[in-house]
């Protein structure tokens, strides 16, 4: 039978201080009327910003969490993956989207591997090759600049132009993924916009939504995009309305939090304006490039 709201198998972790992962996922998600189911792959005190935060790693639970899933009658209609510490929870993310597969199941991989030209210190080169299988499985991924390099193994490039992004973003979907959304894309013409680019497989179509840059970087904020863009792929808007719609929010989230004393390491104020999200869609201001 069909679920009578979306439900969504959200594979995260769950950290206490600053606002990351479940702790943002499961209100936006909640609020733009989706139900989620999470498959919490570790618990910490805080987000890995905090010096001395604790974590109790969860990849022998996942497994028999997973196998007590099987055995309940569920349909999901989407899986999100996010920030994976081991090449085994890669495995069990695989095993999740092969035994729920169907025709309609939406799969969101985002690869957390690194950034700003760097890997992340945990990710080994085992982690980031289980990564490139795990994103053939998805329908959708949203890669980083610096995520995008080193799924596709090329060297970093900090301000790429636009052509050469058009064309990484095509080999990506080549390896299986239908929509390739690569976020934090500094605009190569102005430095005070920043963009997302993205490639719909299907109608061989590229799309820009940008916004203005604020000299900032906030834990949490690729979570807060890739929730906003699954919620409003489930209330059937396209590709690049729902990749508007996450750019506003995250944008508002941050503008919220911007002007404020207040520790970067917290993540930024959903709170403040998760009401936002109740409203459909505003259009829009997304390109075709
Ligand atoms: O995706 C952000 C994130 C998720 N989980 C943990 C984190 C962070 C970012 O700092 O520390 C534990």
């Amino acid at each position: 039978m069909k679920n009578p709201i979306p439900r969504i198998a959200a594979i995260h972790d769950l950290s206490g201080l600053g606002k990351v992962s479940l702790t943002a996922i499961i209100p936006i998600l909640s609020t733009m009327g989706v139900q989620v189911t999470p498959l919490v792959t570790a618990v910490l005190s805080s987000n890995t910003e905090y010096d001395g935060f604790e974590m109790l790693d969860l990849t022998k639970e996942m497994k028999l969490f997973l196998n007590h899933w099987k055995k309940e009658n569920i349909k999901f209609d989407a899986i999100y993956s996010g920030f994976l510490g081991s090449e085994q929870q890669i495995d069990i993310v695989r095993d999740v989207i092969d035994y729920y597969q169907n025709d309609d199941l939406l799969v969101v991989v985002d690869p957390v591997l690194g950034d700003d030209g760097k890997a992340y210190k945990p990710m080994t080169t085992g982690l980031i090759e289980q990564m490139k299988v795990l994103i053939s499985k998805a329908n959708t991924i949203t890669p980083n600049l610096t995520e995008l390099c080193l799924l596709l193994d090329i060297p970093y490039i900090n301000t790429p132009e636009i052509g050469q992004i058009k064309d990484w973003a095509f080999q990506l979907s080549q390896k299986g993924p239908e929509n390739v959304v690569i976020t934090g894309v500094q605009n190569d013409q102005n430095p005070h916009l920043t963009s997302v680019i993205a490639y719909t497989k299907a109608i061989n179509k590229f799309w820009r939504v940008s916004c203005s840059y604020l000299p900032a970087s906030y834990p949490g904020t690729g979570d807060i995009f890739t929730s906003v863009l699954i919620g409003s792929l489930l209330q059937a808007d396209s590709l690049p309305i729902a990749i508007d719609r996450a750019v506003q929010f995250t944008s508002q989230a941050i503008r919220s939090t911007f002007a404020r004393d207040r520790n970067i390491k917290e993540g930024v104020l959903i709170e403040k304006v998760l009401d936002s999200l109740k409203s459909p869609a505003i259009i829009s201001s997304y390109e075709l490039i």
